[in-house]
């Protein structure tokens, strides 16, 4: 079955796909808020790059925003309820990080991990959107590459000092991050989108960003392959 036949059969009206696309439009806007506030900390702990840092902030506050419209646009009110219970614990990460000035994973945190799996969802998502939350989707993603890269950048030059704290970091965040898919694989299935498919997308985004920091393509291989098999026996 081709990807187009599949977009014809999903009916955007129908109470199953609204009922899960309150769910996931939640997660997308409470996720984009919660990479507003990440960005806004990490201003105050980057002072040299405060400016970039707040700019990127404001992207992100403005993607909330155009998120809540896809929901609208479909008449639903997202119900983030869910989302705030599943992305507290790596907000509490975050935090934890930055009370230990632990600068390295608040970055890994917000730049690799949510920016991956941002891309990853958001890639995973066009080809099943609504016409509406397709374009308002494919400019985020294309916003979403300069956070990536803004993390991938300050990490790669200073790759030989913080290469451990990168590791211990993704090994402890990840496996929370991939847990969210667990608990929203119904949702995600139910507005025609293939849980594997993001995870997929997820480990091809990873590759390339711990590459661009600085990792030989077979260490970064190894890291997320041992979380995949992780993920898959927790599953
Ligand atoms: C970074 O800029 C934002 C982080 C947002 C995290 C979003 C997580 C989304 C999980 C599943 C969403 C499917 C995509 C649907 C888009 C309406
Ligand atoms: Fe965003
Ligand atoms: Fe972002």
């Amino acid at each position: 079955m081709t990807k187009t036949s599949e977009i014809k059969e999903i009916d955007f009206s129908s109470n199953s796909y609204l009922d899960a696309y309150s769910r996931i439009n939640g997660m997308v806007i409470v996720g984009e808020g919660l990479a507003d506030r990440h960005f806004r900390h990490l201003a105050r702990l980057f002072p040299a790059d405060s400016e970039e840092l707040l700019r990127l902030g404001a992207m992100e506050a403005r993607h909330a925003k155009d998120f809540v419209g896809c929901g609208r646009n479909l008449g639903i009110k997202a119900d983030v309820s869910l989302a705030h219970k599943l992305l507290a614990p790596l907000h509490q990460q975050f935090i934890e990080a930055e009370k230990k000035y632990d600068f390295v994973s608040c970055l890994v945190i917000q730049c690799l991990i949510i920016e991956c799996f941002a891309i990853a969802a958001y890639r995973t998502y066009l080809p099943v959107a609504d016409s509406y939350a397709n374009q308002i989707t494919k400019y985020v993603l294309n916003d979403e590459f300069e956070h990536l890269n803004y993390g991938e950048k300050w990490l790669k030059d200073r790759f030989g000092q913080v290469a451990d704290e990168v590791e211990m970091c993704i090994r402890k965040a990840v496996p929370v991050t991939m847990n969210l898919l667990s608990i929203l694989h119904p949702d995600l299935k139910a507005v025609g989108m293939d849980p594997g498919e993001l995870v997929a997308e997820f480990a091809v985004c990873f590759q390339e960003s711990l590459e661009q920091v600085g990792f030989l393509p077979k260490n970064a291989q190894k890291i997320i392959r041992s979380l995949m098999v992780a993920q898959m026996l927790a599953a």
